[in-house]
């Protein structure tokens, strides 16, 4: 039977907002970095390089009186591929899926005038990034004044972690009214596997040139933890490049390169999982995936 209220129940002018939040904007802005500060573990793969993000990584805020589920979006920029279509196309849809757009603008960058247009008339907050490189704060001022043009703007420091509780209640006037959909402990939804995949592909976007990171895949084969009570994982996972030039490079000379993939990788997974992992890398090509349409749909690139 359920139980009357009392005064411990929230009142009634401060309801429970749940909803959606897309972390978008272009490349290397610091996407990734804000959603892994927000959620407090390393879901979504971070480097210096832009195109780090390929797919929507999900991870889910708890503040008083609000959960956001939030989505991490490949940086928006123009397809030069059907790969890079999908990208962006995965990107462009998460905004017309969400209750809120937070965009994330580099404050070290001069004003992107065309994505205020783009974003004009959306329900945006401004998360005005990285404000720990600027020297001179009054900087701020000018760039505060063009981005509200959008939305309430937010100056927060990611990498810091500061502003991210000012950014969150901006968020809440777009949340509709509704109760949490996960428990305020559960981080995320994605699998283990899938943050496993997602971590994998970080090391090897940190520790392989430019061109390479476009054209690779990471796909969990083997999660195995009939062991996990002792504390041991077992992982094979597969990456998947386009070309044999590009299969040398991930090895690199007297494997050099695979190996250190491997073990900033396993270090990473060791302190996601809370046990110690045998971590298996393999190496394969196959030939065209970017532009292939089936094997985009087998590494999980749906465009949608
Ligand atoms: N100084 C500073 N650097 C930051 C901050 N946030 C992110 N960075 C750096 O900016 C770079 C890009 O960060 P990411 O989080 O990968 O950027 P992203 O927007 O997800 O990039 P894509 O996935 O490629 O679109 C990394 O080197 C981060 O360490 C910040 O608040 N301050
Ligand atoms: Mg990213």
């Amino acid at each position: 039977m359920p139980l009357p209220p009392t005064s411990l129940d929230p009142p009634a002018s401060s309801p429970s907002r749940s909803g959606t939040v897309a972390l978008a904007g272009r490349a290397n802005a610091g996407k990734s970095t804000l959603l892994n500060a927000l959620v407090g573990v390393p879901l979504a793969a971070v480097s210096d390089k832009p195109q780090t993000t390929r797919t929507r990584v999900l991870g889910v805020v708890n503040a008083p009186g609000l959960q956001a589920t939030v989505v991490d979006t490949p940086g928006l920029h123009r397809p030069r591929s059907e790969f890079n279509r999908r990208m962006v196309a995965t990107a462009e849809k998460s905004l017309d899926e969400v209750d809120c757009v937070c965009w994330v603008v580099d404050a070290t960058r001069p004003v992107d005038d065309e994505l205020i247009e783009r974003f004009a008339g959306r329900k945006v907050v401004v998360a005005l990034n990285k404000v720990d490189l600027l020297d001179d704060k009054t900087r701020l001022l000018p760039m505060i004044a063009a981005y509200s043009r959008v939305g309430t703007v937010v100056p927060v420091s990611a990498t810091r972690r500061d502003g991210l509780d000012r950014l969150v209640s901006a968020w809440a006037e777009h949340l509709p009214e509704g109760e949490a959909i996960y428990p305020a402990d559960q981080a995320t939804p994605l699998t283990e596997k899938a943050i496993v995949a997602e971590l994998v592909r970080e090391q090897l976007v940190r520790n392989t040139g430019q061109e390479l990171p476009y054209a690779t895949a990471v796909e969990v084969e083997r999660f195995d933890e009939s062991r996990r009570e002792e504390g041991l994982v077992v992982i094979h996972a597969r990456i998947v490049v386009e070309k044999p030039s590009q299969k040398a490079i991930v090895i690199g000379a007297g494997g050099r390169s695979i190996k250190r993939i491997g073990t900033q990788a396993r270090k990473r997974i060791e302190r996601l999982l809370g046990a110690q992992v045998h971590l298996q890398l393999f190496v394969a090509v196959e030939e065209g995936w970017t532009e292939n349409p089936r094997l985009l749909a087998d590494f999980g690139y749906t465009g949608d």
